[in-house]
This record gives structure tokens, sequence and C-alpha cells, in this order.
């Protein structure tokens, strides 16, 4: 889908699958060699392409659920989400989690059914899963004729004209389309050339006219009602319709609630007062700079080997070489972003300006992370921290080859800087000591292996650790060693996280909550956001 959207803008000239061979596998979106080996998406990419008068950014996000973790990240960053449903399996359980956030931050949401161009669920049917299993009701803007061999075109129920698409014979190029008017129904007849499909249509348009509210504006912005689509995106049908109905009913760059703290008016009064103002929202027209980085990514280009930080644009214009302030440091020292980029993928591109809504990669010092706020004026702005998940899966990590020491350590550390793991250790451990890495997912630990490999050329061994659940004990180490000494934390493992906070690994659930519930004085929570002024 991503291809295509990018093929329809202009951006790419021949859209790629990594399942084909040779040149076609080439996508731009899936270019990490374990993405391409496996055919799956592991990370997020952000990609922009223009569209009429509108600029799209778009950020394609995996759909594993071992890497909801990314995703979530990603949805951070959006104005909108493209729910894709398999037209053949209808919902599957991995949807449902990214439902839910898009859902919780009140993200307006586009649903497209695809895979047409195979035996599918009933049009119905689907609208009816997507209705009964998340409460989201849709309202089909066009409508599919036939599936699979029979799969003829669409209506357009907005525009009320039905489009006949014919695929390209070329791969991966646009496919040509005829429009005619569903009123000509004679000839809507005769063009779809299969008098069963035909009736089919005409009276499901009738139940959909007679059934449904009207596509609301408002209600596709607030998230109550979902814009759906049919197509497919492997023949290039209905692609151009989910575009051009995006651009009219998608957000355009949405406010964020913030911190604010008048740092200006500080100064003047000469206090040291924390009078921050809660619940102010900095919209896309606030006249200075604000942003957060929601991803990080080390290596995007190997040829580089550099720590690129994604900036989401919320207001003002971002100025080549411009200073900012970051909201994690408590002091009013300023960076300089000399050579922020714009990102296609993997490649990138050194920019002039940037506007609310752009995504763009600066290099990361070793000092930002996630969820930090970059920002200008006399005016500190703290958007809302993005919080971990909390991880599931524990393994030690060793590296076989200690003459590799210094690249095995590397590679760990600016993996751990993305974010993509996270990692322990046992406590008061100066480095040395066996790394604990926690992840979400099984797949999480395949990739930082794989990743070792590709880009520092270094090995490691994994040595699962069966614990199921961590708790970061906000409490301090001090109630951390009083329960411990009671016995009242017998059968976990205390370790520590980077900042050398203390985090406690349960074997299961009912113990975790056990020991929440008794243990108060823990403050035991599923994760934890970096600490300030680091
Ligand atoms: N028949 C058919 N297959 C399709 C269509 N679109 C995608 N596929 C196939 O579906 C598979 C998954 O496609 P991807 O584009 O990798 O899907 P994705 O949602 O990005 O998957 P992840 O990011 O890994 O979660 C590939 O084998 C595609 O060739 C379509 O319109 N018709
Ligand atoms: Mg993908």
């Amino acid at each position: 889908m991503t291809e295509k959207l990018l093929l329809h803008g202009g951006a790419i000239q021949q859209a790629g699958a990594v399942r084909q061979k040779g040149e076609q596998r080439r996508t731009a979106s899936d270019f990490m060699q374990m993405e391409q080996d496996r055919g799956i998406s592991i990370s997020a990419t952000s990609m922009s392409f223009d569209f009429g008068p509108s600029k799209i950014n778009v950020l394609d996000t995996p759909g594993h659920q071992d890497f909801s973790e990314d995703t979530y990240r990603a949805l951070a960053a959006a104005d909108n989400a493209l729910m894709l449903v398999d037209a053949a399996k209808g919902l599957e359980p991995q949807t449902r989690k990214l439902f839910e956030v898009c859902r919780m931050r009140g993200l307006p949401i586009f649903s497209f059914c695809n895979k047409l161009d195979r035996p599918a669920l009933s049009p119905m049917e689907i609208m009816d899963q997507i209705e009964s299993e998340f409460g989201l009701e849709t309202h089909p803007v066009v409508w599919p004729i036939g599936d699979g061999d029979r799969f003829k075109g669409l209506l357009d129920r907005v525009e009320n004209k039905v489009l006949l698409y014919e695929k390209s014979e070329k791969r991966g190029q646009r496919a040509s389309v005829r429009e005619i008017d569903f009123a000509d129904i004679e000839e809507v007849r005769k063009a779809i050339d299969d008098e069963e499909l035909f009736e089919k249509l005409v009276e499901d348009q009738e139940i959909l006219m007679e059934l449904l509210p009207p596509l609301d504006k408002a209600r596709v912005l607030s998230g109550d009602q979902s814009p759906l689509f049919f197509g497919s995106a492997i023949a290039d049908f209905g692609v151009d319709k989910f575009l051009d109905y995006f651009v009219d009913f998608g957000s355009i760059p949405a406010a964020r609630d913030a911190l604010v703290e008048d740092e200006g008016a500080k100064k003047k009064r000469g206090d040291d007062s924390e009078d921050d103002e809660a619940g102010v929202v900095v919209s896309a027209d606030y006249p200075e700079f604000t942003g957060f980085i929601f991803k990080m990514q080390a290596n995007l280009d190997p040829q580089h080997r550099d720590r690129l930080a994604y900036v989401r644009v919320v207001s003002g214009k971002y100025e080549k070489g411009m200073k900012v302030k970051h909201s994690r440091s408590k002091s009013s020292k300023t960076y300089n972003l000399a050579a922020a980029q714009a990102l296609f993928g993997q490649n990138r591109e050194i920019i002039e300006t940037a506007y609310p809504g752009d995504i763009i990669g600066i290099n990361n010092p070793g000092l930002f992370a996630i969820g930090d706020t970059l920002y200008t004026g006399p005016k500190r702005i703290q958007f809302p921290g993005i919080p971990s998940f909390s991880p599931e899966k524990f393994a030690y990590i060793t590296n076989p080859n200690p003459s590799s020491y210094k690249s095995f350590s590397k590679g760990l550390s600016q993996l751990l800087d993305e974010g993509a793991i996270q990692m322990l250790r046992q406590r008061g451990d100066e480095g040395g000591g066996p790394i604990i890495l926690a992840a979400v997912g099984q797949l999480q630990f395949e990739v930082v292996t794989a990743r070792l490999k590709d880009e520092y050329k270094v090995e490691a061994n994994l040595e699962p650790i069966a614990y199921s659940l961590a708790r970061w004990a906000e409490g301090g180490w001090e109630e951390v060693d009083k329960c411990d000494k009671d016995g009242k934390l017998f059968g976990t493992m205390i370790v520590e996280d980077r900042w050398k906070r203390p985090v406690v690994l349960f074997r299961n659930d009912w113990k975790a909550r056990d020991t929440e519930a008794e243990e108060k004085a823990l403050e035991l929570k599923p994760f934890s956001l970096p600490p300030m002024n680091t």
C-alpha cells in the first residue's frame, strides 16, 4: 500500500514489493536486510510526497505485535491512521492493540479493505466485524463490485460513479480507470458485464442509502466514523480514491497538549517558582518552533553510521541552523540544528525549512531520548512523554568473541538508544557483568542479533531468563531493600535499568499484582520515562 501511495504521489517511478525478485524487490519502506529476508516490516519508516496542493507524510508501521512498541511511538507523531484490513481474513488480533492506541489518541481512522483481487468476505460482513469488534462505525465511501477473478471495480458512493479498473501490463505501475455515471444505469450494466454482480451492486447501494448515517467530516475527525475503502494495493485498484478522500477528510497538522512554563516571565519576576501551566495546547500556528522526538535509529544508512532522531514538527518553522532548547535539560543551553534532513525511507536529504506535520531527522549527539521536546522561544514547552511498553521477555546477551568487545558494546549501546529493546543489569554493575535484554516480543531479540551481525559485524549469544514481567520500583532502592530483607520479594529478580533505577522482575502476573497491592511503598509501575536533566 505504501509503495502505491508513493507511486500516486509521483515520489517513486515503480512500486516494489519485498517478495519479488531483483530490482522489483526494492521497496522504499522495508529496506532493512531482515525486512527483505522475511518479507515483514520491523521498523517504522517515514516518507513524504506531494499530492495536488497537499503534502502527505507517511509513517509506515510494522503490523507484527512483537514490534507494536515501534508502531505505538509512530502513532504519537501521526494525525491520522489508515487501518488496513485483509479482505479474506477480516480483522486480525494484532490490529486490535493498535486500534486501541488510535482510539485513545482520538485519531481519525481511515479503513482500507485490501486484497479484493482474491476471494473475499462480503463487504457487509467486514463492516459488521469492524463495528461489532471495535465499536467503530464505518462509512463505505466506495463499494466493491465483485471479488477475486470477478473483481470489476468500485462504486464511488459519494460522486455516484462506477470505476472500472484495468491492471497495468507492467508490474509496479498505476492501473487505468474508466468512469461511468451510476445514473447511466444501462451503460453500467453493459460495462460490468455480469448480471449477478450488477444486480447485487444496485441492491447493496439501495440498502446502504437507506441504512447508513451520512458521511460527516466532524465525526471522521473525532474518530467516531471511519471512511471505509475497498480495493487491491497490488493491482492498484482503489488507492486513488483513498488518496482523494483522505485529502478532503483527514486532519491537518493537529494541536497537542503540552506543559508550558513561562521562563521569560519568571526571569522578570526573578523567582524560581514551579508554575507549569498544564493542559495547554500547542497548535500548528503557535509562532515558535516546537517538535518532539518519537523515534531513534542508528545506521539508517550503513555507510554513515550515525544516530538519527526523528522529530515531528508541531508548530512554527524549522530553519537550517536554528538554535533550539531541549526540554529534559534544566539548563538553558541551546543546540544548533545545523543539518536536519527530510527522510524518505533509507534516503535523506538536507533541508532548509520544515513545517508543522513534517518529520525531520536530526543527528543525535547522544543527548536526546524518545519523548523529548525541542523548542524555541521564552516558554519552556514539554509535550507528554512517550512511555515504553512493559517488557515481557528477558535474556542474557553475551559476546562470544572477546576480541570484538569494542564493536559489540558500541552496537549494543546504539541499539539500546533506539529503544528497540531495553537493557537491565545486575545492581551496582559498572559494566563487565552480564547484560539482560528486555523486550516486548521474541522477534525483537532476533532483530538485535541480526542487526549486530549486519551492522556491527559481531556475533551475540542469547540465553533466555524465565521471568515474564518487569516493574519499576519508583519508591526507590531503600524501599526495595527493606522489602527484600523481609523476604517480600522472594522469587523475583532485582535489577537496575540504564539510569540505575530499581526494577523487579516477576515470574508471573499474580505475583506482580500481589506485590503491587501489598507493598505500596515500592510504587511498582509497568514502565518508566527517562529521568529529567540528564
Ligand atoms: N493478493 C494480494 N496480495 C497483496 C495485496 N497487497 C499486499 N499483498 C501481499 O500481502 C503480503 C504483505 O504485504 P505487505 O505490504 O508486506 O504488508 P504489511 O501490512 O506492510 O505487513 P507488515 O508491515 O509486515 O505488517 C505481501 O505478500 C504482499 O504481496 C493485494 O492487494 N492483493
Ligand atoms: Mg509493512
